[in-house]
């Protein structure tokens, strides 16, 4: 029963109805109630609520109407009760039912709404990410190797002086060592780590792992403390190749080089070798190609030389093969290394190799 009906719970006698226009009015005052109570339902519940509130069986407004009006009423009021009430129960039903009419279409017009889909929306534009420009030179070295038959293997970028050093002919307190500014790891004296100054320790890793021949490259990040300018980061990428067999000459490592050359820069490059020094090869070389920006006549990028440094390389030092326990009188081989993103920068003209580690997207969406 709603709550601001209390005459519906009194006789007409108690509400001193005694005449019809008094009942009329009393009607009047129930209709408008109901009125107001239908218009304020929204939704199926409060509909429910409004339903059992005016037609319940026992406690609902027209109930008690028929039992606190009607029934008591005698025989001068009952014709105009009676009148009342039956137009009230005709209007309460009917508006009810409308009522119940509009909430359902209300609610399968909402339906459809949450589900029509507009076709004529434009779809949604996922940026895909491309592969940054060292990644993308590393791997078409890598395809180059491939080819040859050397296989990709990568390892720990936190190593051992062990394996960063030592196994790479490079005792303690060796002067050689100091040709890496190396980070060291903090941690306490006999347990030292660094951070792999190049990738050479998983080439000593592999020689120990498996028997010759060897034919490997390693890909990866290596650390050197350098103060970063155009030409130095403190963190780059290398690739170091190795090929270790029972006969393998210079000419291999001249052949092997010449052709990734080829491959990588085009077949008008030439290369060139220039003695050197590691620790770890003898005889070492330095490899210089045809500079790719003159095409070797001289120019700014090549300081006027008309060639540009690519990698370092050599036949491994004997006594590296005693540390891994290969035969150093059975086995012979040649190593090398490069430095990734200094070539990324030389084969499209970047002069300033910082750029490939600021992430400017400006600089990136030029190497989709
Ligand atoms: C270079 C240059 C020359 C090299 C040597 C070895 C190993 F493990 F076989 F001794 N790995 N890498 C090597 C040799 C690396 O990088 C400029």
């Amino acid at each position: 029963m709603p709550e601001n009906l209390p005459i519906v719970e009194q006789t007409l006698e108690q509400l001193g109805a005694d005449t019809p226009e008094r009942v009329a009015a009393l009607f009047a005052k129930v209709r408008s109630e109901f009125d107001q109570a239908v218009t304020a339902v929204s939704d199926e519940v409060s509909w429910h609520v409004l339903r059992d509130g005016w037609l319940g069986r026992k406690a609902g407004v027209l109930a008690l109407v028929t039992d606190n009006w009607l029934k008591p009423s005698g025989p001068a009021m009952k014709p105009a009760v009676g009148r009342g009430l039956n137009e009230l129960r005709g209007h309460v039903e009917s508006a009810i039912e409308e009522r119940r009419k509009q909430i359902e279409a209300q609610a399968a017009e909402r339906a459809a709404a949450a589900e029509r889909i507009d076709f004529s929306l434009p779809g949604v534009e996922r940026a895909l990410g491309t592969r940054h420009l060292v990644r993308q030179t590393l791997e078409e070295i890598e395809r180059i190797f491939l080819r040859l038959g050397f296989a990709v293997v990568d390892g720990p970028e936190i190593e051992t002086p062990y394996y960063n050093f030592e196994a790479l002919n490079m005792p303690e307190f060796h002067p050689a060592r100091d040709m890496w500014d190396t980070f060291y790891v903090d941690t306490p004296a006999p347990n030292q780590l660094v951070l792999r100054t190049h990738t050479s320790p998983m080439q000593i890793r592999t020689m120990e792992r498996q028997p010759p021949p060897v034919r490997v490259i390693v890909p990866g990040k290596v650390y050197r403390r350098d103060n970063p300018d155009a030409s130095h980061l403190f963190m780059f990428h290398q690739i170091e190749g190795l090929a270790v067999d029972n006969d393998i000459t210079f000419a291999d490592f001249k052949g092997t080089i010449e052709f990734f050359v080829h491959e990588f820069l085009g077949k008008s490059a030439r290369t060139r070798l220039r003695p050197s020094y590691f620790p770890f090869t003898e005889p070492s070389a330095e490899v210089d190609a045809t500079c790719i920006v003159c095409s070797g006549r001289g120019c700014r990028v090549c300081k006027q030389t008309g060639w540009l440094e690519i990698m370092g390389a050599g036949m491994v030092d004997p006594a590296v093969y005693g540390f891994v326990g290969y035969d150093p009188k059975k086995v012979s081989g040649f190593a090398f290394g490069m430095g990734v993103d200094r070539l990324a920068i030389l084969k499209y003209g970047i002069d300033d190799i910082q750029v490939l580690m600021q992430n400017d997207v400006r600089f990136l969406r030029q190497f989709p």
